[in-house]
């Protein structure tokens, strides 16, 4: 029997199924019908319809996070638009989301027809310059140009590890595809950047000799190296070596931090456990794998100092040591060469060690930040992913120690409050082998709350910490106390699930710490989504000193 040519919507998402991706999250709209309408036909792919697509943007970077890449489809103008901060996110945090938006027919186009999503003016190719300044790389489809194209939006994504815009007019999305279908493979089984043998050898034989004439050496992998999907392979190193490593905030999670080599959180001064920021920049090497971002709350304000004559950065695609650098290598090679060639190193020690946080609180103690964060930590187990909001909670979670193999994730760099909930819910959909706990401030959540009407309907589980406050705490710690615009309307958090269609969903407030302590047996015994409101004082935001807050702005503004 003859084989039906797929159409350019149908070979577009079926290339991408390729990928291993199973869900696709996004809002529906009449250009992207033709990508609907292959997403619902593709056996491999479920659609997430979300409750609009900045939540669907934000899905998306959280699947990305644990599965390597995945799918975000918009329509035209008013889709794409909306998602574009939280396609943003993922640039900033190096994801693989392949965006694809549906246009006007290039029909209407070329009849010159004002539509609706313009901006009346004929013209239609207002927003592919926005849209794509989020991507690494984009692509204009067409029924000949389709094949060849998705290999290079692909190839590039993941070479960059960057999201991919695809734009394609509805009439073209239609049309059958011209030339050979090409059937790709998982991203598992893709090589995303190579080498060059000679400059490989040589950034190798560079590194091994800086790390064999050094006496203490620390590692410090950075996000990318989840990224870049090489969390297997840094762990191989690891072991291999039996080099110390510590992590910055953005890179929390990236293996166990139960791992005996791991030594806790470096970011300067607020580093955790205290004192580290000496150890790592005391020692004789640190090895930067991935590539340290320098922005204020993954550096404690900048205060790290790592000296440049010291610190190898190995990066996607380079290794570069002050003004030495080897360029043309992939980040892949180098840990895999430096995995085979090392020998078992002298493992830097650190007086310091983190510890559980202490369980304070008797049961009838109001809930707060002391009594909440060490219960949360007791909870978590193998396989769980933590997933924790910008706000006061990140603060508090960043250097709690987890548990052995529970994950982390947050969003330090780009930022955006309402991204957690969303993101639990991408993150739930791709973590096949544990629980997703999310926990954000209620400021937060109100931005994005209404992403839990979808997680309701397509059955998911996740465990939902909702710390109510009242106020946007965090922004009271870094400005004064006061501001009107700080305080938040009051909602009834723990009644949103059912409002939301979520009916199975185990839903309670908790204000005393016996509440919570219930609350939290409960959920480790129940088998469905859980959803707890937090009562947290307000009193605990205090604004910080005029001079810190002059400190982290590096202003000085005159009194
Ligand atoms: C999209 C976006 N808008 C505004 C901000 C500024 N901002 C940063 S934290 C924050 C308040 C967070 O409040 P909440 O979630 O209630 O956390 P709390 O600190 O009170 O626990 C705001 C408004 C931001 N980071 N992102
Ligand atoms: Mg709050």
């Amino acid at each position: 029997m003859a084989q039906t040519v797929p159409t350019v919507a149908q070979y577009v998402v079926n290339r991408l199924a390729d990928l291993g991706i199973d869900r696709v999250f996004g809002v529906p709209g009449d250009y992207a019908f033709p990508f609907d309408d292959a997403i619902e036909a593709c056996d491999r792919l479920q659609w997430i319809s979300c409750a609009n697509e900045l939540n669907a943007a934000y899905a998306a970077d959280g699947y990305a996070r644990v599965y390597g890449a995945s799918i975000l489809s918009t329509t035209y103008g008013v889709g794409e638009l909306s998602a574009i901060n939280g396609v943003m996110g993922s640039k900033s945090q190096r994801l693989p989301v392949f965006f694809i938006v549906g246009s006007p027919s290039t029909q209407i186009q070329r009849q010159g027809l004002v539509t609706h999503h313009t901006l009346g003016d004929g013209i239609y190719n207002n927003f592919q310059a926005i849209s794509s300044a989020a991507c690494c790389v984009s692509a204009n489809l067409t029924p000949d140009n389709v094949i060849d194209e998705m290999e290079r939006v692909i190839r590039e994504a993941l070479h960059q590890s960057a999201p991919a815009y695809i734009i394609v007019p509805m009439d073209y999305a239609l049309m059958p595809i011209n030339g050979k279908p090409i059937k790709g493979s998982s991203i598992t089984g893709i090589k995303r950047s190579k080498s060059d043998p000679a400059s490989l050898e040589a950034a190798l034989t560079f590194v091994m000799g800086k790390i064999n004439s050094a006496k203490n050496v620390v590692a410090l992998p950075s996000n990318l190296v989840a990224s870049y999907g090489l969390v297997d392979q840094f762990l191989e190193f690891l072991n291999q070596s039996n080099m110390a490593y510590a992590t910055s905030p953005m890179a929390k999670g990236l293996i166990s931090e139960s791992h005996p080599n791991y030594l806790g959180i470096y970011c300067g001064l607020t580093s955790a456990p205290e004192g580290l920021n000496t150890v790592i920049e005391d020692a004789d090497l640190v090895l930067d794998i991935g590539g340290l971002i320098p922005e204020d709350i993954n550096t404690g304000n900048w205060t790290n100092h790592l000296a440049a004559e010291k610190t190898i950065v190995l990066g996607d695609h380079f290794v570069k040591l002050g003004s030495t650098v080897f360029t043309g290598v992939s980040l892949e090679d180098i840990l895999v060469g430096l995995t085979k060639r090392t020998g078992r190193l002298e493992k830097l020690q650190a007086p310091k060690k983190l510890a559980k946080l202490p369980l304070v609180g008797s049961p009838a103690d109001a809930t707060n930040s002391a009594n909440f964060y060490p219960r949360l930590q007791n909870m978590l187990r193998a396989g769980d992913i933590l997933v924790a909001e910008t706000g006061t909670c990140m603060m508090n979670m960043t250097p709690m120690l987890l548990p052995e193999g529970v994950g982390f994730q947050m969003q330090t760099l780009w930022g955006s409050i309402g991204w957690a909930t969303p993101a639990a819910e991408g993150i739930c959909m791709a973590n096949k082998g544990g629980r997703t706990i999310v926990v954000t401030g209620d400021g937060s959540h109100q931005l994005t709350a209404n992403e839990i009407g979808a997680m309701g309907r397509y059955g998911i589980k996740p465990i939902i910490f909702v710390l109510n406050n009242a106020i946007y705490g965090v922004e009271i710690v870094v400005s004064e106390l006061g501001h009107k615009y700080d305080d938040l309307p009051n909602w009834n958090y723990s009644q949103l699930p059912a409002a939301m269609g979520c009916h199975d969903w185990f839903c309670t407030k908790v204000t005393t710490v016996a509440e919570l302590d219930k609350a939290i047996e409960k959920i480790n015994s129940f088998d469905g989504a859980s959803y707890i409101e937090v009562m947290i004082p307000a009193s605990e935001s205090q604004p910080v000193p005029i001079a810190l807050q002059h400190h982290v702005y590096k202003a000085n503004i005159p009194a």
